[in-house]
């Protein structure tokens, strides 16, 4: 089956141009110049022709960051593989890597079998894993290197979650050491935990148990004083580190110090760092807060205020938009906190969303077209070794296409989101810019506001390693 995309703009992170992408079987096999071939299918050979007349032509968004199924507070991520892909498809986004997790005291061989298990056959666009590391012992830093061989390439390290999650400093270094010997990619959850277990305890005795005490207790200069503390460990190792989910000024100023010297230190933020905040989202009247917990914290006005984190996805500071995707319903699983911010369960569901919300910055002025398209498909690509195969539209890559309308308008409700969620972080939002058509490894996934894909589309992926590090 060949497909013929003809009249649109072709983006990419270097630039925009009028050409046509001839796709044949599940790869893109030709970019010609605009004119290039017969506009009619019969005459131009191709089986099908996509008139993509006023959009851009993207290549499909890669969210590297979501968490389906993640078990959290006694409950869990309320999205499975299934109906998370199909949302990521209905926003452009057809390659998602997810984390797949060990608690500490779990065996990593057996935590990465189940998340196999979960994701095999269900999913909707092509996925890969991280691995989390939550018991960063010998054996698992042994796993490491059999991971790494097949295509487990980057994980996770989380400085915050004591009992759960958490790896001490020499937990973080000995990672970070097999990571510099193995290539691959440490990325961390920065966030002093403990610390952060104190503050909240203290709150908690005092009565003050409302969801925004969430955010009060998890201060941003605990996320810059972890950011720092892990900048230096890699340094000593020797090793590249890459942020999850930046949310704080002072993060990001220790980010950019150490990119400034020249040392291979990466961040990613999320949508809901953008444009969310402390005060009126998590701080909202009655429960209703709780739809906003999520860790790092959303973040005083005063940080979002001074659009840092724009100013950070322009330098570069900030390489890449993931969304953290990890939702819970109000009902019955938020709800498990209603007396004790504590139990809320930690996490927001946005991987529907992610392209929409940052081509509203390029509409509002904040990002070029080409830095949208890098932010979150080509330099996700790169960072995480899926590179040339996603994140470019090239003779040879994955046919992952999206045709986007600047000119339509997208409205985010959870009366028409795909997410299984109950609410909606940005309900109400009327945004500029809408997905229009979906391709994944040529088949067409969405078009005419039509879901046409299937489970098990989807394969999974196994990654190389980073080709971003300098
Ligand atoms: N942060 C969240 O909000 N949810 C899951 C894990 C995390 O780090
Ligand atoms: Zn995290
Ligand atoms: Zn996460």
């Amino acid at each position: 089956m060949t497909t013929l995309i003809k009249n649109g703009t072709v983006v990419s992170a270097t630039g925009r141009h009028a050409a046509e992408v001839l796709v044949d079987g599940t790869s893109i096999v030709a970019v010609m110049a605009p004119g290039s071939a017969p506009a009619q299918a019969a005459e131009s050979g191709a089986d099908r022709v996509i008139d993509a007349t006023g959009k851009y032509v993207v290549p499909g968004g890669i969210d590297c960051h979501t968490h389906m199924e993640l078990p959290f507070g006694g409950t869990f991520a309320s999205d499975t593989f299934e109906i998370g892909t199909r949302a990521a498809a209905w926003g452009g986004t057809t390659t998602i890597i997810d984390f797949a997790v060990q608690k500490t005291g779990e065996n990593v061989r057996d935590c990465l079998d189940l998340w196999h298990s979960k994701a095999e056959g269900e999913c909707a666009v092509d996925y890969a894993f991280h691995m989390i590391m939550g018991g960063v012992d010998d054996a698992a830093l042994k796993e490491m290197d059999s991971l790494v061989d097949e295509g487990i390439t980057s994980f996770k390290l989380f400085m915050a979650y004591p009992g759960v999650f958490y790896s001490d400093d020499g937990q973080i270094l000995r990672a970070m050491q097999k990571a510099a010997n193995n290539g691959a990619l440490i990325t961390m959850h920065a966030e002093n935990g403990i610390a952060i277990d104190v503050l909240a305890e203290q709150a908690a005795a005092r009565g003050q148990t409302d969801p925004v005490y969430h955010g009060i207790t998890r201060p941003s200069r605990m996320e810059g004083e972890a950011t720092n503390r892990a900048i230096q460990l890699a340094l000593v190792a020797g090793a590249p580190v890459y942020f999850v989910h930046l949310s704080a000024s002072e993060a990001l100023e220790r980010v950019a110090e150490a990119r400034d010297a020249g040392h291979n230190v990466f961040a990613e933020t999320c949508p809901q760092y953008l444009y969310l905040n402390l005060e009126d989202h998590l701080g909202a009247p009655g429960f209703a807060g709780a739809g906003y917990v999520c860790s790092p914290p959303l973040r005083t006005k005063e940080h979002t205020h001074h659009n840092d984190l724009w100013r950070g996805l322009r330098t570069n500071d900030l390489a890449i938009v993931a969304t953290d995707h990890c939702p819970f319903c109000m009902k019955d699983q938020k709800e498990l906190g209603k007396d004790d911010f504590r139990a809320i369960p930690n996490g927001i569901g946005g991987v529907e969303h992610r392209m929409d919300l940052i081509y509203q910055g390029v509409a509002m002025g904040e990002l070029s077209l080409e830095r949208w398209v890098e932010t979150c498909s080509t330099t996700p690509a790169r960072m995480f070794g899926l590179y040339p195969q996603k994140g470019v539209i090239a003779p040879g890559s994955d046919a992952d296409i999206v045709l986007y309308d600047p000119m339509a308008k997208t409205e985010i409700s959870v009366d028409t989101h795909h997410m299984s969620m109950d609410y909606s972080a940005y309900e109400g939002y009327t945004i500029d810019g809408k997905v229009d058509t979906v391709m994944s490894k040529g088949r067409v996934l969405i078009e005419d506001d039509t879901y046409h894909g299937e489970k098990g589309h989807g394969a999974y992926l196994r990654r190389g390693l980073s080709t971003y590090l300098q």
